[in-house]
């Protein structure tokens, strides 16, 4: 399967990278590192680093180059520097691959109108690189296998809590709202969303973290844990609760034998005080497919597996 990958630079983007790395069926077309719920540099860096240590500078990654309508709080955005920093990320000699200098979007787009067969696009963030390209190019559209994209809140609660804002949107959502809109609403791409109404299912948990710790040294798996160690210690409102948001959705790829979706109707609002909310619908609004359940345990077994590769 080949996959091209827009994250956001997050922790749980950058685990979600190395995972799609350790799958024996991906190929990983390429990646867009967009500056949302991350500061450029230290997500750049990681992202290399992340690529140096699989041996797969070959692979291009370029930034997004997008901006936000709103922007993620700067507390959550300098998380990769953590990352960027690790012992097991800086230990190697070899040179980091150069990224391309070309926008986000314009890459996606070049990307595209390239491949022979349509191909899946992985968004861990917002939708703003995809929505540029498609927009600018709507025939493209016909080349995505399918975009599956985290994001949205359906049945629960949002995780946006901001000035003016009604608190029923998401983050990759919020940042930008009218990009979620044009692309739910003016292209036809098939979308599989992962919103928090399944990754409420899946929070960072201290059972499965100390399972990971008991094969650490599976140099894969020593990294993975060394990552999620940073996002244990917030307040447990279960909004700041982390959750493993990126990372069942890359699963997507690895384990959807163990999930159940559905098919819905929804829309999307792109400004005022819900802007970002996905919003279900009866009739009419945007077809799209969403992951409903997972079996958690099986999941994590699965991830166990991959991270010993
Ligand atoms: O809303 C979930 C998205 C996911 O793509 N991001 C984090 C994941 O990468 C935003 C977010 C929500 N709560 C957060 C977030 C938190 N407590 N820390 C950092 N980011
Ligand atoms: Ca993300």
């Amino acid at each position: 399967m080949k996959v091209l990958f827009d994250h956001d630079g997050g922790i749980d983007d950058l685990i979600s990278l190395m995972m799609l790395l350790a799958m024996e069926d991906v190929e990983l077309a390429g990646v867009v590192v967009t500056p949302a719920d991350s500061f450029l540099r230290p997500a750049m860096s990681a992202t290399l680093k992340i690529l140096r240590f699989f041996e797969r500078p070959d692979i291009p990654v370029c930034s997004g180059t997008g901006r936000g309508v709103n922007p993620f709080p700067r507390e959550w955005r300098k998380a990769p520097y953590a990352v960027d920093a690790l012992p097991i990320l800086n230990d190697s000699e070899a040179e980091l691959a150069t990224p391309l200098d070309e926008p986000g979007h314009e890459w996606i787009a070049r990307i595209l109108k390239d491949v022979p067969h349509p191909i899946h696009v992985l968004v861990t963030g917002p939708l703003s690189n995809l929505s540029m390209a498609l927009c600018s190019e709507p025939s493209l559209a016909s080349t995505i296998k399918e975009v599956i994209w985290m994001g949205g809140a359906l049945n629960v609660r949002g995780n946006v809590q901001d000035y003016e804002h009604d608190g029923s949107a998401e983050w990759n959502a919020y940042w930008d709202p009218p990009a979620a809109y044009d692309i739910f609403h003016k292209t036809a791409v098939p979308i599989t969303l992962f919103p928090l109404d399944v990754t409420d299912s899946v929070p960072v948990s201290m059972d499965f973290l100390q399972t990971l710790a008991r094969q650490r040294r599976y140099p894969l798996s020593d990294l993975a844990g060394q990552c999620w160690a940073m996002t244990v210690g917030t307040i447990p409102a279960y909004e700041y609760i982390y959750h493993m948001w990126d990372v069942l959705s890359t699963g997507y790829f690895l384990a959807s034998d163990l999930m159940t979706f559905r098919d819905v109707h929804c829309q999307i609002h792109a400004n005022g005080p819900s802007a970002g909310r996905t919003e279900l619908v009866e009739s009419g609004g945007r077809l799209i497919r969403v992951a409903e359940t997972v079996d958690v345990a099986a999941f994590h077994g699965y991830l166990l597996t991959l991270f010993r590769r």
